[in-house]
């Protein structure tokens, strides 16, 4: 029996029908195991029923089988390094309720312009260096202008030149835009739904759903990899959470890398004073994104310095296979690389040495 045979038990139906099945129909093996081979191939048509009983299942079995998803089409115990730098930083005019950098909240970030190509080339040689394999440049800004991707188009060239995988997310783009950026080099596009489409507007009034959606669908004509997930912990509900997974995972085509974070709840943000996350809704989180997009990098995004190491351990086993890596995300702490490796390390666990979606330029 193959190890995906073994979930013979687990088909769709989830968990409240297995639990009510005669002894009759749990040998009915032939069947069943028809079933559960068919459900670990990419999926684009996943309900929303179906995703709720995946959050149902008993911890240890939806973490089984999300660990059986990632066997089959991952490397196992293998993470990819993606460095984050804050390009431009605060003075956002969207009002998006967990950022730091949006201008409407008081968090005490300092505004800071465009950086220079230099300082960026370097503190992208210096991630290099320190074992990252992407440089990921963020922007805080709703949407950039011309003169701002001349910029961009210059820093994700040095980052190229450098043999590294480049990644930026700076807003809201045009078609043209993104093909410029394409042309540029750029690997990947980070742009986040967030949440679901019904808890959207209690998060952010200053952009609708669609428009995320619109710019994801320009960065894939233009032809890059695209990197979406969301954030948990915003006083979402469970539902909320299944079906922000239903979006990613029924896009026409899946994101290449799904960060899932945490929310890092800031000091003078509207989520300031949320309560935090049972972690282990967090990890159900993860293993249902590893079921729902087998093929996909999912990213233990923010929110990592305030878990332990043993959270993160239970991460990667039910499927997380990326990190941000490096002291600082985009203004919020990130774990120091020497604790990141020595974790990496005590798990066994190795870095990859670059996506297999990375595209050339
Ligand atoms: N301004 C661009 C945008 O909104 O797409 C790019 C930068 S924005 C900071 C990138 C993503 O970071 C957001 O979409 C959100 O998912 C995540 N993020 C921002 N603040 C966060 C926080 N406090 N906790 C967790 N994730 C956060
Ligand atoms: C993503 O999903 N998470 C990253 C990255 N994409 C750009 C950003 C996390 C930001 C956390 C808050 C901060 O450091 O400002
Ligand atoms: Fe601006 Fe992005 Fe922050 Fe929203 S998440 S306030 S768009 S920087």
């Amino acid at each position: 029996m193959t190890v995906l045979e073994a979930f013979g038990n687990i088909a769709p139906g989830g968990a409240k029908a297995a639990r009510g099945r005669t002894e009759t129909q749990s040998a009915n093996l032939g069947t069943e195991t028809e079933i559960t081979m068919k459900d670990t191939v990419t999926r684009h048509d996943w309900t929303l029923e179906e995703i709720e009983t995946l959050f149902a299942l008993p911890f240890q079995d939806l973490l089984f089988r999300a660990q059986c998803a990632h066997r089959e089409h991952q490397a196992a115990n293998t993470v990819q390094m993606s460095t984050l730098l804050s390009v431009k930083t605060g003075a956002c005019p969207e009002d998006c309720a967990y950022c730091p950098q949006s201008i409407r909240y008081d968090t005490g970030i300092e505004r800071e312009s465009l950086m220079a190509i230099n300082d960026v080339a370097e503190r992208a040689r210096a991630a290099r260096d320190a074992g990252a394999t992407r440089f990921c440049m963020g922007a805080a800004w709703r949407s950039p202008k011309k003169k701002d991707i001349e910029v961009m188009v210059a820093m994700i060239r040095e980052v190229r030149t450098l043999g590294m995988e480049s990644c930026a997310t700076l807003g809201m783009l045009t078609r043209e835009q993104a093909k410029e950026l394409r042309e540029a080099g750029l690997d990947y596009y980070n742009h986040n739904i967030d949440t679901s489409p019904e808890f959207y507007d209690k998060i952010i009034s200053t952009r609708e759903f669609q428009d995320r959606l619109d710019t994801l669908e320009a960065v894939r004509e233009a032809g890059m990899n695209v990197c979406c997930g969301g954030i948990v912990g915003m006083g979402e509900t469970l539902r909320d959470r299944a079906r922000m997974l239903q979006v990613l995972a029924n896009l026409p085509q899946q994101p290449e890398s799904v960060p899932i974070n945490q929310l890092v709840a800031v000091p003078g943000t509207p989520l300031a004073g949320q309560a935090p996350l049972d972690p282990f809704d967090f990890v159900r989180t993860i293993a249902v994104a590893r079921i729902l997009m087998p093929k996909s990098a999912v990213r233990l995004s923010a929110g990592r310095e305030q878990m332990s190491d043993e959270l993160q351990a239970l991460a990667f086993f039910a499927g997380a296979n990326s990190i941000f890596y490096g002291e600082k995300l985009l203004t919020t702490g990130n774990p120091d690389v020497e604790h990141d490796r020595r974790l990496l390390e005590r798990l066994g666990m190795r870095t990859a040495s670059g996506a297999p979606g990375a595209l050339l330029a």
